[in-house]
C-alpha cells in the first residue's frame, strides 16, 4: 500500500477558524478520504502556526501572554475541526517542543550545509504577511495584502535563496507536477527568474519564536519555523525510532496551500529542504479563496463567516458539499447564505433525498422491504478521475448526473405501473437497479460527505461503513433477499427565507457568550498575586539585550534570578541593597537564553514607558507580603 501524506497550511492563531479555513480543511479531508478509497494508506495533517509579531501583537491586544492566547485559539482550531468531524491524523502546534527540536536540527543543518551566514536589513517590512519588502520605502504597500509597510533595521540570518534559486527552478521544470494548477506554476517560474536574493530567516524585533542556538537575541523568521511544522508533526525531530519511521514513511507528502502563499510553499520551502538535504515535497496544490460578497473572507476585512451556525441547523455535510461543489477548484469562490440554500433544496432535498427516499419507498411498498438480485453498479470512471484531479466540483456533478439519470429512468420506467404487470421482472429489475445505484452513490459521496454516506448505507440496510475501497466495490453484485433498513428524510426541504434568516441570526449570537466586562477585580483575584518585599543583592547588563538587566534578590525564603527590563533607566552599580517589590508567584520563564523567576514591580511613565522602581522603607523585612 502506498503511502499519501496531505497537509493543509499550519493556521494562524491571530483569527478565530472562520470558513475561508475551513474550506482548506474540508478539501484535504476529502482528498484523505478518497486516497484510502482508491487504496493508499492516506494521512492527513492540520496545525497551527503560532510565531511572530502578528501573533505577538494579537496577543498583547487580547491582554494576555502570547502562550495563553496560543492555547486558546489553538484549541479552538481543534475544537471546530472536530465538531465538523474532520479526520486530521496530525495536529501541530509551532510552540511545542517537539516541533522547536525539528526547527533547530534543520536550522543546524543549513548552518552545517554553509547555506546560511549574517548579514543586514533595513528597508519596508510587513507584519502583517511577516515579510521583508526588497523593494520601495517603508509605508509603501506590501505587495501580498496592501497594507503600508514598516520601517525595520536587524542584523539577521540570511539563507542564500539566490544559491537554491535556480535549482528549485530545475526541479520544476522538470516536475510538470509539482505546482499546480498551471497558472500558478507559470506565476512562480517567473518568480524565479526574475532574480532571487537571499532570504532573511531570523528577526531581532521579535521576541516571539524559537531562538537561534548561541544567538538567543535572534528568533527564527516565522516562516521558516512554520514550514518545518510539516516535518516535525510527522515524527521528524524526535530520536525516538517509532518517529523516525513515521516520517520517513510519509514523507515527502503534498501540500495543499491558498494561492497567496505558494511562494512561500513553491520556492522557500523547497529550497530550504535541499539545501538540508532532505527530499521535497511531492506537489503543491493551489486553491483559490472564499469571498464573501465577492471579497476574500479573512479577518482583517471582518468579513468571516463561522462553520458553526451551518453546522449546527444544517449539518456539517451540507457544508461540504456547498463548498466542493459550488467551487471550481483552483477559483475564487463565492459564498451566501442564499445559495447555500439553493443548493440545498435543489440538489440534497430534491435531487438526493427524494431519490433515496422514493427508491426506498417503492421497494417497501411492491416488495416487502427486500430487494431484488440485481449486479453491482461501478464506480464511473470519470468520478475518480476527477477527484484525482482536484476537480471536486466535476466529480460532483458526475454523481448527480447519475441521480438525475436515475431519475429519468424512474418517471420513464413508471415501477407504479409496472407493479400492476403479472411479470415480476421488469418491476425487479428497475427497483434492483435504482438501489445498486444508490449504494454506488454512498460510496462515491463517502469522502465528500461522509455522514450522508452512512446515514444512507444504513438506510440501504447495510452494515459497516460506505467508504469502502472502489476496487472492491466494483465486482459487488447484490445477492436476493437484502432487507433495507428503516427509510428517513435525509435532506427535508427547507423554507429559504426562514432558513437564511436563521443562519444570519445565528452567525450574530456568538459561539460561547462573551462574559459581561467587569472592571473589577474580586479580593480573591488580587490574592492570587503573590507580591513580596526583597532586596537587590547583585546587578548586572546582558550582552546584546539592551533593556534588560539579570538581578538577585533576596526574598527572605531564598535568592532569586530575575531578569528586568529597567537597564536604560538604572545603572546596575546603583541597585545591589535597594530594596523593591516582587511578583514572586509569576511562573519562571526564559529571556534571551537565562532564567528569570519572577517579576520586579515598577511604575511605567510617560510615552516611552520609563520604569520607575516601587520602592518600600529601607526597615521592610525581605519576604513581607504586600496585601
Ligand atoms: O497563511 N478562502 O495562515 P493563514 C480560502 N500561517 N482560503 C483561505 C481564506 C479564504 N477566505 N482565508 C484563509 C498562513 N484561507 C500561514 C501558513 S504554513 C507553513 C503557514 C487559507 O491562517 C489561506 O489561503 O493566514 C491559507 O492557505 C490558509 O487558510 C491559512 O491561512
Amino acid at each position: 500500500m502506498s503511502s499519501f501524506y496531505l497537509t493543509t497550511p499550519l493556521y494562524y492563531v491571530n483569527a478565530q477558524p472562520h470558513l475561508g479555513h475551513a474550506y482548506s480543511t474540508i478539501v484535504a479531508d476529502t482528498m484523505v478520504r478518497f486516497q484510502r478509497q482508491r487504496g493508499h494508506d492516506a494521512r492527513f495533517l492540520t496545525g497551527t502556526d503560532e510565531h511572530g509579531q502578528k501573533i505577538q501583537r494579537a496577543a498583547e491586544a487580547a491582554g494576555v501572554s502570547p502562550q495563553e492566547f496560543t492555547d486558546r485559539v489553538a484549541s479552538s482550531f481543534r475544537a471546530e475541526w472536530d465538531r465538523l468531524g474532520l479526520q486530521y491524523d496530525f495536529f501541530i502546534r509551532t510552540t511545542e517542543p517537539r516541533h522547536t527540536a525539528a526547527v533547530l536540527d534543520i536550522f543546524e543543518r543549513l548552518r552545517q550545509n554553509g547555506a546560511i551566514y549574517k548579514g543586514s536589513y533595513s528597508g519596508p517590512y510587513c507584519v502583517s504577511d511577516e515579510l521583508y519588502v526588497g523593494e520601495g520605502q517603508p509605508g509603501d504597500p506590501c505587495p501580498i495584502c496592501g497594507r503600508p509597510t514598516e520601517l525595520v533595521s536587524e542584523e539577521n540570518y540570511y539563507f542564500k535563496l539566490s544559491e537554491y534559486g535556480p535549482k528549485v527552478r530545475e526541479h520544476i521544470l522538470a516536475h510538470p507536477d509539482f505546482i499546480r494548477p498551471e497558472t500558478r506554476r507559470n506565476e512562480v517560474l517567473a518568480f524565479i527568474e526574475s532574480g532571487l536574493r537571499d532570504v532573511s530567516i531570523s528577526r531581532t524585533s521579535i521576541q516571539w519564536g524559537i531562538p537561534v542556538p548561541g544567538d538567543e537575541k535572534h528568533v527564527l523568521y516565522v516562516w521558516f519555523d512554520a514550514l518545518i511544522g510539516y516535518l516535525s508533526g510527522i515524527g521528524y525531530g524526535s530520536k525516538a525510532a517509532v518517529d523516525q519511521q513515521n516520517w520517513q514513511k510519509l514523507w515527502p507528502g503534498w501540500h495543499l496551500v491558498g494561492k497567496e502563499i505558494v511562494r512561500f510553499h513553491c520556492v522557500y520551502w523547497p529550497a530550504f529542504l535541499m539545501a538540508a538535504g532532505l527530499p521535497l515535497p511531492r506537489g503543491i496544490i493551489a486553491h483559490g479563496w472564499l469571498l464573501f460578497d465577492q471579497e476574500k473572507m479573512s479577518k482583517s476585512l471582518g468579513n468571516v463567516l463561522r462553520p458553526e451556525p451551518i453546522r449546527k441547523l444544517l449539518g456539517a455535510d451540507v457544508l461540504r458539499y456547498f463548498l466542493l461543489r459550488e467551487v471550481s477548484f483552483g477559483q475564487d469562490g463565492n459564498f451566501s447564505h442564499a445559495a447555500l440554500v439553493d443548493r440545498y433544496n435543489s440538489d440534497l432535498a430534491n435531487g438526493l433525498g427524494n431519490l433515496a427516499s422514493r427508491t426506498l419507498a417503492m421497494i417497501e411498498r411492491y416488495r416487502g422491504g427486500l430487494v431484488p438480485a440485481t449486479a453491482g453498479a461501478g464506480i464511473p470512471e470519470d468520478f475518480t478521475k476527477h477527484f484525482e484531479d482536484w476537480q471536486f466540483s466535476r466529480g460532483l456533478e458526475v454523481v448527480w448526473g447519475l441521480i438525475g439519470a436515475m431519475d429519468r429512468y424512474i418517471a420513464a420506467e413508471k415501477p407504479w405501473d409496472l407493479a400492476k404487470l403479472p411479470d415480476p421482472a421488469p418491476l425487479d429489475q428497475v427497483l434492483g437497479t435504482a438501489f445498486a445505484s444508490l449504494r454506488t452513490i454512498a460510496v462515491l459521496l463517502s469522502s465528500a460527505m461522509p455522514e450522508t454516506a452512512a446515514k444512507l448505507w444504513t438506510q440501504l440496510g447495510f452494515s459497516g461503513s460506505p467508504a469502502i475501497e472502489f476496487s472492491k466495490l466494483e465486482t459487488g453484485a447484490i445477492p436476493a433477499g437484502h432487507r433495507i433498513g428503516k427509510p428517513e428524510a435525509l435532506f427535508p426541504r427547507l423554507d429559504k427565507e426562514k432558513t437564511v434568516e436563521e443562519l444570519r441570526h445565528l452567525e450574530q449570537t456568538p459561539a460561547t457568550p462573551a462574559p459581561a466586562p467587569d472592571p473589577h477585580i474580586s479580593i480573591d483575584d488580587f490574592a492570587k498575586v503573590d507580591l513580596r518585599v526583597g532586596t537587590v543583592v547583585t546587578a548586572e547588563r546582558i550582552k546584546g539585550a539592551d533593556k534588560l538587566l539579570k538581578l538577585t534578590v533576596d526574598i527572605g525564603t531564598e535568592i532569586r534570578q530575575i531578569l528586568a527590563g529597567i537597564a536604560l533607566a538604572y545603572d546596575p552599580a546603583t541597585l545591589p541593597g535597594r530594596k523593591v517589590v516582587v511578583v514572586a508567584n509569576l511562573a519562571p520563564r526564559k529571556l534571551r537564553g537565562l532564567d528569570s523567576n519572577g517579576m520586579i514591580v515598577a511604575a511605567s511613565v510617560g510615552e516611552a514607558g520609563t520604569p520607575v522602581l516601587v520602592s518600600v522603607p529601607d526597615d521592610t523585612p525581605n519576604g513581607a507580603r504586600l496585601k
